[in-house]
């Protein structure tokens, strides 16, 4: 096939290349050097993907499949506290590949489908094949069906709060308006939670070229101002020059209704647009008046909320009514309580100043929460493996999770309805790590010990591992082939394995066909492919779909040597909701009123005082301003971590470089660090009524006074295992957050509400354990079959 001009092919020319996608960029490996580079193309490169080789095989890879001690004695059941703290017994791939069949067989026999939970949450690896949740759901859709989660960790409150304020999540997860609309645009650039780019590092499915600080500078260049309204002075980076507002955490929304109130006062909203484009101005007009509960959303009101000065908030609103101003908000914001809130107030400021649809005004969120916002999408559908139908209806809102487990067959409120937490009795899960992204992780010990069985396909022995009962060791990215995409750019690569899997490791598609094997749901289940074969249908569909849209995309064994190749997208750039801007009646949105609702009787219609029908501001359970804080004075971010995804690869090398003695370091002001007699380097315990954790005192003022900053991602490492509460030891800020709803509307997370102390740790504190494998009885029989050599 001759390559089509809509198509580049980015081979560079070398001896013998291999090319590896991930999460965080795409690299190529170098036989001859045996090095991973980043690809050449990439303007930002993210080097900690070059350093994950080296620990491929650390010493906390599993290697063998391993049961539980008691599991295996006894046989399923509650757990009673065991799980997280026992040893575990290598078996056989058939001895351990039987008892989970079996057990499937026997929960589906006993109670039905409907008690087996697949959730799976997590962003396992970047490959569109070896996706281990994509894969977990066919195989449970072949096999009568699981109860499933909806929503994400990452925005869930937005998710549910968008399709009833503007429609769909266009502006969230896509369809944001473009760099190329913004820079030259945009004159005044309002950056609520500021675009921290260690945050666009990474992007689900794989980004090729990480454009998000050439956006933002070139907006710089163009003339354009940046304000970073954020605790956190740093979430905007030194060359965007940028004026730092700080404000309490989880007060954006009072700001964003004094800005609204001000620009209605200074007649400076935009009549027209709102007559046109909205409906609920004069519902949102009264509550900013006070017309109902006789508080006026002021300058001062707001001032004294946010820690913001009234002249300064004033001055903001005066800023953008003459400007052209786009505002951008991360998506950090709404993982708090009433996080919905802050969402609808920013787009309710938008529609006042009118810019929405426009080249460089109105809204979008996330610009900066992961990689290739603001890039052109790929024109051509992602592959993805086809799961089938789920012939279970029932799901959880994703961060239900311990509710669900702790509270079988009670009712909550979800979006309008209310729904009832089913009983679950079996746990799979393969690609995520509820122990690094669920908060009050004490409350999700007990949790986890409710179900009858639970079975995890991991790398590591990590706190995920070591709470199941049965664990089969799953082969790595670095070590399978793989087609890797994304729907936020334009590239298809093909991952190439560095290494074989040590012997005894298999993927979680071969996992799954075994299993399938013994449940009689093989061929439905592989349709009779090859895992190769597999790789092929995926791109060869994705190709057909460019085909239908006259894009020409090589044959896939052509794709396989070049590894990388990029389709030209021809859709022109628009701002978003330029269509509907342009004409409203021909390209309504999806609201009841086809229009930005800027109340909503639907919302109004549900009742819920935690989200009424209009955005408000509600006091966080845990701020600043609350009780709480005469004795927790803290509030404690948990950030993304720069130095990985995640809790992914928190063993490796960049990882253990940010680490300060082996463990994680908290940012604090110098002044909250003096208080409390604590200098540099010190060893601290965070703590607050749900848990504590140990961490390294760093002293910044990026941080503004009673913020302490503690990024997520540290391995789960309980000093007393069997105690339920007890001091964990590696910096897992996960152990401080909050476990509840952000509101009966969304029940989002809402780890950013959290209230806490910090003091000193006297004393000789253990050494963390979190990268050493838990007690292992080796299987006699096993041993004399390999030798009981680590490969
Ligand atoms: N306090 C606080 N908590 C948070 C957040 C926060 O801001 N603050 N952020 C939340 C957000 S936005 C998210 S998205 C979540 C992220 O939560 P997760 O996505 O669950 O976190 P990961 O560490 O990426 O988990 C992936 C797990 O799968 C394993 N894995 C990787 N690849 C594969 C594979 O191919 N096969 C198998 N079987 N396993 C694999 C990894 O070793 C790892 O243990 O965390 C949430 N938690
Ligand atoms: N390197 C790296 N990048 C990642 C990830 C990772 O693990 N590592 N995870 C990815 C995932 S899954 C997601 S969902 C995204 C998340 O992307 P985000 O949600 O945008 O990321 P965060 O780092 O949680 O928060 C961004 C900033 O918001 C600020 N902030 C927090 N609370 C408030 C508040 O109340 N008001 C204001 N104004 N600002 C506040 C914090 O100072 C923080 O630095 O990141 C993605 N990118
Ligand atoms: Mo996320």
């Amino acid at each position: 096939m001759t390559k089509a001009p809509d198509m580049t092919s980015h081979t560079e020319p070398s001896t013998k290349r291999r090319h590896v996608g991930s999460h965080w960029g795409f690299y190529s490996h170098d036989d001859a050097q045996d090095a991973v580079r980043p690809f050449a193309g990439d303007p930002d490169p993210v080097d900690f993907g070059t350093k994950l080789p080296a620990d491929r095989l650390a010493q906390c890879r599993i290697l063998r499949p391993t049961v539980r001690k008691s599991y295996l004695e006894h046989g399923p059941g509650y757990a009673g506290g065991r799980r997280g703290s026992e040893a575990f017994v290598e078996v056989s791939w058939d001895e351990a590949l039987d008892l989970v069949a079996g057990e499937i067989r026997r929960v589906r026999d006993d109670h039905g489908n409907g008690a087996i939970f697949s959730g799976s949450y997590g962003w396992s690896s970047a490959g569109r094949f070896h996706h281990a949740q994509s894969q977990l759901k066919r195989f449970f859709n072949m096999n009568g069906g699981s109860v499933r989660s909806v929503q994400t960790y990452s925005y869930a409150a937005g998710e549910v709060i968008l399709p009833h304020v503007i429609g769909s999540l266009d502006g969230l997860v896509s369809g944001q308006t473009p760099w190329s609309q913004i820079v030259g645009h945009a004159e005044l650039i309002v950056m609520f939670g500021g675009t921290p780019l260690r945050n666009a590092r990474v992007n689900a499915g794989g980004v090729v070229r990480h454009e998000t600080r050439q956006g933002l500078v070139a907006c710089r260049d163009a003339g354009a101002e940046f304000v970073n309204i954020s605790p956190v002075r740093d979430d905007a980076g030194e060359e965007l020059g940028s004026e730092w507002m700080a404000l309490r955490p989880g007060t954006d929304t009072a700001v964003l209704l004094a800005l609204a109130h001000t620009l209605i006062t200074a007649k400076h909203h935009d009549e027209t647009f709102l007559e046109r484009y909205t409906v609920g101005y004069e519902t949102l007009r009264d509550y900013l008046f006070g017309r109902n509960d006789g508080v006026t959303k002021d300058a001062p009101w707001a001032a004294s909320i946010s820690g913001i000065e009234a002249a300064r908030i004033l001055e903001l609103a005066d800023r953008i009514a003459t400007r052209k101003t786009l505002i951008m908000m991360a998506w950090a914001l709404q993982r708090a309580d009433h996080g919905e809130q802050c969402y609808w107030a920013a787009i309710a400021v938008a529609s006042l100043l009118g810019g929405i649809g426009l080249p460089g005004q109105g809204f979008g969120f996330g610009y900066a929460s992961v990689a290739g916002i603001g890039q052109p999408p790929s024109p051509v559908r992602w592959p993805s493996l086809p799961q089938g139908d789920n012939p279970i209806s029932d799901f959880i809102p994703v961060a239900r999770i311990a509710d669900m487990l702790l509270s079988p067959g009670t009712d909550y409120e979800h979006n309008g309805k209310t729904r009832t937490y089913p009983d679950i009795k079996l746990v799979y899960w393969a690609g995520g790590n509820p122990f690094h992204h669920h908060q009050d992780l004490n409350r999700l010990v007990e949790a986890w010990q409710k179900p009858e069985t639970i079975i995890v396909h991991e790398h590591w022995w990590n706190a995920h591992a070591r709470h199941a009962d049965i664990v089969l060791p799953a082969s790595t990215f670095l070590e399978r082939d793989d087609v890797v995409a994304s729907g936020r750019d334009s590239f298809f690569g093909y991952s190439t394995h560095l290494a074989a899997a040590p012997t005894g490791v298999l993927s979680d598609h071969e996992i799954l066909r075994l299993i399938s094997a013994r449940l009689g749901t093989e061929s439905a289940f592989t349709e009779e492919r090859t895992e190769a074969q597999w790789l092929e249908h995926l791109y060869d569909a994705a190709r057909s779909d460019a085909a239908s849209h006259h894009i020409a995309m090589p044959a896939f064994v052509e794709f396989q040597q070049s590894g990388l190749i990029e389709v030209a997208n021809r859709r022109p750039d628009q701002p978003f909701m330029a269509d509907f801007r342009t004409d409203p009646d021909a390209h309504p949105l999806r609201t009841p009123s086809g229009r930005i609702e800027l109340a909503s009787a639907c919302i109004a219609g549900f009742g819920y005082t935690d989200c009424p029908g209009h955005p408000a501001w509600l006091e966080p359970k845990e701020w600043l301003g609350a009780d709480l804080a005469a004795t927790h004075p803290l509030h404690l971010l948990s950030c993304q971590p720069h130095d990985k995804l995640h809790s992914q690869w928190d063993h490796a090398a960049p990882s253990r470089k940010t680490k300060s003695g082996g463990r994680q370091p908290v940012r604090m002001h110098p002044e909250n660090a003096q208080a409390r007699g604590l200098s540099d380097g010190d060893l601290v315990r965070i703590f607050n009524h749900r848990g504590a954790c140990l961490a390294i005192v760093s002293i910044t003022d990026a941080v503004m006074p009673g913020v302490v900053q503690l990024a997520t991602g540290a391995w789960y490492d309980p000093s007393e295992p069997t105690t339920p509460g007890s001091l964990e030891l590696n910096g897992n800020p996960n152990v401080l957050t909050p476990d509840h709803g952000t509101s009966n509307l969304t029940q989002g997370p809402s780890p950013n509400s959290c209230l806490v102390e910090i003091s000193r740790y006297i004393g000789k504190a253990p050494d963390v354990r979190a990268y050493r494998p838990p007690d292992l009885v080796p299987d006699p029989r096993l041993q004399e079959q390999t030798g009981g050599a680590r490969p």
